[in-house]
């Protein structure tokens, strides 16, 4: 069977996940939200990853339906655990197909009447890819989600093509620094530089950084020397499914 009608088949049979990965803050050493990470349990192959489907659901469209999924289901999740009583936000990645939809900023509003979601916990992952295709567009729509309350980031940053000066115009928050930076930290003296560039340069602009793929305790001793905001990784925690991410929150309070 095609892997297009398996996807949409997926929708309606339930197959999708979300699992929960960790956002730790390196001032208080202390849980402050997690990245909503899209799972596939697919009956026959197990659990597939989004790398394995996203681009074809991006080709066919389906990533409009099964993004709107995810947001919604972010955004349930967050809402529940924030009424248990943990603070928290949390982050949804966007593609670029999904960002452009005229309906956008319109679906993210709904979802979050329909959730109760407070916009200031939730925050969108944009890639650079995205936000460059149409500056005067995107500066448009990222300027009517700051005003409805929302936090913006920039994910995977430092692989695209954005120019820095556009960092000055888009209305983000935060960057966060693409792993394969972070991977070398402490052996690779250029991967070192460009990443306490980023956080010098981040910080200069007022935004806050986010360092992915943190495998490592000398990776974390340098992001805490270079005054990186927050972390994410492995070392810290692996994505976790919700029922798992729940037991984490018990342990950290
Ligand atoms: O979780 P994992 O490392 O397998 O994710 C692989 C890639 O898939 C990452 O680039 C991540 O940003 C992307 N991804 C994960 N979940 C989602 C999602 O819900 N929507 C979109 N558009 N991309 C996602
Ligand atoms: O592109 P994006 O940043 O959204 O991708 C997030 C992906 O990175 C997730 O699929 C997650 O599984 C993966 N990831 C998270 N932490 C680590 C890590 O420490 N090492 C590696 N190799 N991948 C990670
Ligand atoms: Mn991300
Ligand atoms: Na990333």
């Amino acid at each position: 069977q095609q892997l297009e009608t398996q996807l949409r088949r997926a929708l309606q049979h339930d197959e999708f996940a979300l699992h929960y990965q960790p956002l730790i803050d390196m001032r208080s050493n202390r849980l402050i939200g997690m990245e909503a990470l899209l799972r596939w349990q697919h009956p026959e192959r197990g659990m597939v990853g989004p790398d394995e489907f996203i681009p074809l659901a991006e080709e066919t469209g389906l990533i409009i339906p099964i993004g709107e999924w995810v947001l919604r289901t972010a955004c349930a999740q967050t809402k529940t655990w924030q009424d248990e009583g943990y603070r928290l936000r949390v982050g949804v990645n966007i593609s670029a197909r999904q960002f452009k939809q005229p309906d956008f900023v319109a679906s993210v509003a709904t979802i979050l009447a329909e959730t109760g979601l407070p916009p200031a916990t939730l925050e969108l992952e944009l890639t650079e890819t995205a936000l460059v295709e149409n500056i005067a567009e995107t500066i448009t729509t990222l300027n009517r989600l700051k005003g409805m309350g929302i936090n913006l980031a920039i994910d995977d940053f430092g692989t695209g093509y954005s120019s820095l000066s556009y960092l000055k115009h888009f209305p983000i928050d935060r960057l966060k620094i693409d792993r394969t930076f972070i991977s070398e930290i402490s052996t690779n003296s250029d991967d070192a530089v460009i990443a306490e560039t980023i956080i010098a340069m981040a910080h200069s602009l007022r935004k806050s950084v986010v360092a992915e793929g943190v495998e490592h305790q000398r990776q974390l001793d340098f992001l805490s020397l270079k005054e990186c905001d927050e972390v994410q990784g492995f070392y810290l925690s692996k994505p976790l499914p919700p029922e798992t991410f729940t037991h984490f929150l018990r342990q950290q309070s």
